[in-house]
């Protein structure tokens, strides 16, 4: 009994350093956190229609844009392992011509998806269901060959659904010029590109049997 509020404590430490934060850019061969607007802290978005929805609270600014040539592995490292069940996807939002990453806000119909995680079956063993991203450190796709050359801004989110009704955005975006591209033009979303009553937010990650089929919010990836 007069233990108990040891435990309690111990539990709050264990689920505050279960936070994480998406700090490196991973473009071709160049690592880079200059790169990344960095988020003040580990604490998640809550909401997708918060203002920080789009690249999350910043603390620091990027003071870098990284040339990557189009083809070429992209993507982000962790400063931990995904710690929360959910689904993650990577998007490439456009800078409108006249500007650049770095002067670009996010804002309007930008965006394209380029790359999902998403509900890997059967259940987990912990009884919950699994997904592709979980336990990883660093999530990275191809930046596909067909588009534009220019400034974009590359966003990471991995949503933690470990508390059902209350999902948690873990969000990250960097600063990037894309070289040798082509010509493509995919039908293109504004951030939220979704809302806070998408099935695939607000599933039950707990049920059993685990809900059939799990889709990713938001559009599919285009790969170009
Ligand atoms: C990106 O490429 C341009 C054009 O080749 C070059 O001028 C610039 O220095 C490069 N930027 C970085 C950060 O390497
Ligand atoms: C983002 O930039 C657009 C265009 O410059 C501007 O209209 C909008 O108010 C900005 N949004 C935020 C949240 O700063
Ligand atoms: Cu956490």
């Amino acid at each position: 009994m007069k233990f108990a509020p040891v435990v309690a404590f111990a539990a709050l430490a264990q689920s505050a350093s279960a936070h994480y934060i998406w700090t490196t850019l991973l473009a071709g061969s160049t690592t880079s956190t200059a790169a990344v607007r960095q988020p003040l802290n580990n604490s998640p978005v809550t909401s997708p229609t918060s203002s920080d929805f789009t690249c999350n609270v910043i603390g620091t600014p990027a003071t870098q844009t990284v040339n990557v040539t189009a083809g070429s592995t992209v993507g982000f490292k962790l400063d931990n392992t995904i710690y929360h069940l959910g689904p993650a996807a990577i998007y490439l939002g456009k800078a409108p011509s006249g500007t650049t990453a770095a002067a670009w806000n996010g804002s309007g119909a930008s965006w394209i998806k380029i790359a999902e995680w998403g509900a890997t079956y059967p259940q987990g063993t912990s009884g919950a269901m699994s997904f592709a991203d979980y336990n990883l450190g660093q999530l990275t796709t191809t930046l596909p060959r067909t588009v534009p050359n220019g400034d974009y801004l590359l966003r990471i989110e991995q949503i933690g659904l470990h508390v059902v009704g209350a999902p948690q955005w873990y969000i990250s975006c960097a600063q990037i010029t894309v070289t040798g591209g082509g010509s493509a033009s995919p039908t293109k979303v504004s951030m939220p590109p979704y809302s806070a009553s998408d099935p695939g937010l607000t599933v039950s990650i707990y049920a059993n049997p685990a809900p059939s089929p799990y889709v990713v919010p938001g559009p599919r990836p285009f790969t170009g």
